[in-house]
């Protein structure tokens, strides 16, 4: 006879993240019951700030509090329509739990319940199942052979959505790929961290940080943002290029104009003008998008040579968004160009959605999937855009979004898949240590068996 785990209750209540919004947590109790023994385990749900069009619904109240970011309907959805369609069902039962929840929204993008409710639920009962069965989150979802820990992808120096400051691009990332193990890589990319936070400050550049920890100087563009990397990964006493290379996510969606079809770059516009300027009176306008004649723009084709350029001269080895994420020809192009060269990675373009992932496999496109539980909004789908990405031999990131709470769910994902690399943000800010510190306990226990990527 299998092994039945009652789920007895659900849930779910407002609280923050780590913009100081509002999100929700679901916490989901179980009851053994050959036991009789209850066990009750929580989890919370992240939220972007640069989404993608295609992502499943995050539902909001649109009232007046929390200037309309609350999410009191979603904590209503889970604690009556969701909780009394999953009382007791087996807490074991992962994918029939999350169908389920898909049935009852009855939409394409989960927009009637709200994804946010549904995720909530979803990664709570795997939490509760593992408490319940006395195991590792990684193993249960991953099984025996859950081993391998991924290098860190740290996002050092923000830009774009996350920051306030002029770099247009949002994040540019260092991966201590030379490391023997998980340990050893957080460690180094934390000197590396400290050692540039004391060049920017010797420069007299901001070392405030942006939403994911990174710094958030006003660099121009990113040639000085990869040449500040270059100096502080020396500093630290590595091999740039060998020990550490570099990632950026160019989050191209955001500076992608459609009525004109090409990428505006209001931060370096700005900051030409600076340099070109010794008048600065109308600088502060030129922060919004600037339309204007001598406007730095760039069509799909510029921006592909400028990757390319970057390529070229810096160890930058893997490039999110590049392009517009409905652009799938222009995606084309790019992957033709520089697909063997570097890894290309569809956040925006894919939305851990297997459709989209399907299409982009099929169109050639892109050679890496980010994978972000709450775009997509179940465990279930989530598992299975990794699956599929992987069956195609596309590789798979496991990531953070820009809001974040203190729960650690995505570093047992990335073991429990063998995912290889994850992004999470700086080794700063208690919401991004959460994860890296998850994955250090995660190597601790593996032991030998521990496989760094
Ligand atoms: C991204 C993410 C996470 P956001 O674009 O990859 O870094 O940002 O959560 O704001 O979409
Ligand atoms: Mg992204």
């Amino acid at each position: 006879m299998s092994l039945i785990i009652k789920i007895t209750d659900v849930h779910a209540r407002e609280i923050l993240d780590s913009r100081g919004n509002p999100t929700v947590e679901v916490e989901v109790t179980a009851e053994t019951e050959t036991t009789g023994k209850k066990i009750t385990a929580r989890e919370s749900v992240p939220s972007g700030a640069s989404t993608g069009r295609f992502e499943a619904i995050e539902l909001r109240d649109g009232d007046k509090e929390y200037f309309g970011l609350g999410v009191q309907k979603v904590v209503d959805h889970v604690n009556t329509k969701i909780r009394e369609a999953l009382l007791g069902m087996n807490v074991l039962e992962q994918a029939l739990i999350d169908r389920r929840m898909v049935e009852l929204d009855g939409t394409d993008n989960k927009g009637s319940l709200g994804a946010n409710a549904i995720l909530g639920v979803s990664l709570a009962c795997a939490k509760t199942a593992a408490k319940a069965l006395d195991m590792p989150l990684y193993r249960y979802i991953g099984g025996v052979n859950a081993k391998k820990l991924p290098v860190p992808m740290m996002n050092v120096i923000n830009g774009g959505a996350h920051a306030k400051n002029v770099l247009d691009f949002q994040e540019f990332m260092i991966m201590p790929v030379g490391a023997k193990c998980y340990t050893d890589a957080l460690r180094m990319g934390a000197e590396i961290y400290h050692f540039l936070r004391q060049i920017l400050h010797e420069d007299n550049l901001g070392t405030a940080v942006g939403d994911e920890g990174g710094f958030a100087p006003d660099f121009k563009d990113a040639k000085e943002v990869f040449r500040y990397l270059g100096k502080a990964v020396e500093k630290a006493g590595y091999r740039v290029g060998e020990d550490v290379v570099y990632a950026m996510d160019a989050a191209a969606s955001e500076l992608y104009d459609e009525e004109t079809g090409v990428y505006v770059f209001p931060g370096e516009t700005r900051a030409t003008k600076d340099a070109k300027s010794t008048h600065t009176k109308d600088v502060g306008e030129a922060s919004q998008k600037d339309e204007s004649a001598d406007s730095v723009m760039r069509s799909a084709d510029e921006m592909i040579a400028l990757y390319e350029e970057l390529v070229e001269e810096f160890p930058l080895v893997s490039i999110e968004d590049g392009l517009f994420e409905d652009d799938w020809e222009g995606w084309q192009k790019l992957t033709a160009r520089l697909g063997n060269k570097v890894q290309l990675v569809g956040d925006d373009l894919f939305v851990t959605n297997p459709k989209r992932i399907k299409c982009g496999i099929e169109l050639q496109v892109g050679n890496a999937v980010l994978i972000k539980v709450n775009q997509i909004g179940t465990l279930t789908e989530a598992l299975d855009a990794i699956t599929m990405a992987k069956n195609a031999g596309y590789r798979t990131v496991i990531s953070h979004r820009s809001g974040e709470t203190e729960d650690a769910f995505i570093s047992d994902l990335a073991v429990a898949v063998n995912a290889g690399q994850i992004k999470t943000g700086a080794p700063c800010r208690g919401e991004r240590t959460s994860k890296y510190n998850q994955l250090l306990r995660i190597e601790e226990e593996l032991g030998d068996i521990a496989k760094f990527a």
